[in-house]
């Protein structure tokens, strides 16, 4: 018979059990990070940073925490630290060892301690710091708490020590600092842009706290590492005021609500401009959700149905002879919505619609209550926005009437396809593929690289019309904008639906978007990607919008060509064509547009199926561009030069 196990034995067998429990976690993450993270690209990288972010803004929502700082350090590794209350270091009773160990090792630990705080950020995120850490080449914690400084480092994931005490402290919080394994992500490089926005957004919807973003990778004017705060006062209006930046507001204050239904917190703030865009972003639990859902839907509902019974209470439609349909009622409106949900359902493409059904009635019920209340007390804002929607009715009904006119047009001339499509023979659409081109002169010459058997050419001149500020009749009007519907086969919309598509009537299930890689290329891929997204958005659903991406070098050395899509690519060749030898002989060209290749050198590069790396656009590439453009093109101020040119770089890179 075996002796009875000693205390501390009993301890060593539950520690050993747990270890092995948190290795298989690990395991399982870096075997499929992307079931944890969404992708191992520069989307999955970034997702890392917002991750251990997640953690900290928890604690501010907890009202615990007042600061976050980001530090992009000159190694590459992020640093997140927060003056929390810091991660709870006592010996966790069951597994026996640092609650903080526990904390930063086993998946989904981090959420389940800390119940007090009105945790949130699941879904999407959530998937908790431990996610990071398994993913990280190096990771370090470091815990002010009870006055003293508690540390421990992780190697992918496991600790390289038992948590220890380095020294004391009077001040609380957590800081974690991680370098991302180069041996998971495709790349490793944090982008400043991209953290920096991500940073205004969530002080904007986390309003008192504060936020900032280092990157000692660079230097300001004064030597300085460059570095942004973020700080919102007013939250939501602030955000709303933020996107409205260059459009004329209609109402003096913008309308701030708050109310929580069935548990639901709801916070709308909304505006209505001049331009005929509606631009309403929803969260749910600070992200993002770009494809709606029901909170989305009751937020519309109660807008629609609110407005119409006060509109038609107060005898302002009497004059109309039309019926007014839900977009009138959002047309100029930009509105903010943020929702905390306990247990959100994420779904769709991106996972980021929002599936919870009961949402959707809490939130109708807020809105309608406080925008009933909104329009009663306000009568002269409320009289502002009808008149708004009965000039969306207005100028939707003469949209009709040209929408009409074009067609019977049609009919009588039967112009049949643009003359500037040269289109392809085969007739199968799940075979055709069409090429957006920027310019008369790369249509030539991708006309003449092309395989005219399945795919067509369409030149486009110049800029398409600015969808921002023409008024959606005109857009119907505009010559570009017809050329591409008719290529593609489909008609403008509908009596009811502006945006009703003919989908089956669709000539190409490939729409490739080819233009230069310079600034005046990626302004256009912009504002096409744009239309789609507001005009075709289906298009984009079905996953039929894709982008060219022309080489940016070209390698040569005696006979032979070689091409390169990244710096990295370049300096590989480079290295390969010198192989045996000298690097001289070697000749590189930079290709600044489509013109500088002939037409060989398109197709063999960007066109031929089987060389080509098309990018599909789904719908976030869309709604950022979407984002992105309404930014620039806003009524009055003149295009931010230099904002443009800094996002052409990186889709320079990122191509
Ligand atoms: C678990 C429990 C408590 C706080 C936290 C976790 C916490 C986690 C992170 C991650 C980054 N910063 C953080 N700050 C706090 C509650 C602790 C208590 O009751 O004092």
């Amino acid at each position: 018979m075996k002796a009875p196990l000693k205390p501390t034995e009993i301890e060593k067998i539950n520690y050993d059990a747990a270890s092995i429990q948190v290795l298989e976690g690990l395991e399982a993450v870096r075997k499929r990070p992307a079931m944890y993270i969404g992708d191992v690209s520069s989307k999955g990288l970034h997702h890392l940073v917002y991750e251990v972010l997640d953690n900290s803004i928890d604690e501010a929502m907890g009202g615990y925490c007042d600061q976050i700082d980001v530090i992009i350090n000159e190694d590459g590794s992020v640093t997140v630290v927060d003056n929390g209350r810091g991660i709870p270091v006592d010996i966790h009773e069951k597994e026996g060892r640092s609650a903080l160990e526990v904390v930063m090792t086993v998946l989904h630990a981090g959420g389940k301690f800390n119940k007090d705080t009105y945790k949130v950020s699941g879904g999407l995120h959530g998937v908790g710091v431990s996610c990071v850490n398994a993913l990280s080449s190096h990771m370090k914690v470091e815990v002010h708490r009870n006055n003293s400084i508690h540390v421990q480092e992780y190697r992918k994931g496991v600790p390289l020590y038992p948590v220890k005490e380095t020294g004391t402290t009077d001040i609380r919080g957590t800081k974690v600092t991680f370098t991302p394994d180069g041996g998971i992500f495709q790349l490793t490089d944090f982008n400043y842009e991209i953290l920096t926005n991500r940073l205004r957004e969530l002080s904007f919807l986390n309003k008192g706290v504060k936020l900032s973003l280092t990157d000692m990778r660079q230097r300001d004017e004064n030597g300085q590492p460059v570095k942004d705060v973020y700080f919102s006062e007013k939250g939501l209006v602030e955000f709303v005021e933020y996107l409205d930046d260059t459009r004329e507001k209609l109402i003096e204050n913008t309308i701030f609500m708050y109310s929580e239904k069935s548990g639901i917190p709801v916070e709308v703030a909304m505006q209505y401009n001049a331009s005929f865009t509606e631009n309403v972003q929803a969260y749910v639990n600070n992200i993002n959700t770009i494809e709606g859902g029901t909170h989305l839907a009751g937020f519309r509902r109660a807008l629609t149905r609110t407005l119409k019974n006060y509109a038609e209470k107060s005898g302002m439609l009497s004059k109309l002879k039309f019926e007014i349909n839900g977009d009138d009622f959002r047309e100029g409106l930009t509105a903010v919505i943020s929702v905390k949900v306990a247990e959100p359902q994420f779904e769709g493409q991106t996972k980021t619609k929002l599936g919870n059904s009961e949402v959707s009635g809490a939130v109708d019920q807020s809105v309608s209550e406080m925008l009933t209340n909104y329009l009663e007390e306000n009568p002269r804002d409320a009289k502002t926005i009808v008149n708004k929607v009965i000039l969306a009715a207005t100028a939707r009904h003469a949209a009709r009437k040209a929408r009409e006119l074009v067609q019977r047009k049609n009919v009588l001339t039967n112009t049949g396809l643009p003359g500037k499509l040269s289109d392809c023979s085969e007739n199968d659409p799940a075979k055709c593929e069409i090429f957006l081109v920027e310019g008369d002169s790369a249509g030539g010459t991708a006309k003449q690289g092309r395989d005219r058997r399945f795919q067509a050419i369409l030149p486009l001149r110049g800029k398409i019309l600015n969808v921002e500020k023409a008024m959606p009749h005109k857009i119907f009007d505009n010559e570009e904008i017809k050329t591409i519907f008719t290529a593609l086969g489909l008609s403008i919309g509908t009596d009811d639906d502006s945006k009703a598509l003919n989908i089956e009537k669709l000539r190409y299930h490939k729409v490739i978007i080819m233009t230069d890689a310079d600034v005046d290329g990626s302004h256009i891929a912009t504002l096409l990607l744009t239309f789609f997204f507001r005009y075709m958005r289906e298009m984009i659903e079905l996953g039929y919008i894709y982008i060219a991406t022309p080489p940016f070098y070209l390698i040569k050395k005696g006979k032979e060509e070689r091409y390169a899509w990244t710096e990295e690519e370049r300096k590989q060749i480079v290295a390969e064509l010198s192989k045996n030898g000298k690097e001289s002989g070697i000749h590189i060209q930079r290709y600044k547009g489509l013109g500088e290749m002939n037409a060989e050198q398109l197709w063999e590069t960007t066109m031929k199926p089987e060389f080509r790396k098309l990018r599909q656009v789904d719908i976030e590439n869309a709604a950022e561009a979407n984002r992105t453009f309404s930014m620039l093109m806003g009524d009055e101020v003149p295009p931010r030069r230099e904002f443009i040119e800094k996002n052409a770089k990186y889709a320079n890179i990122d191509a």
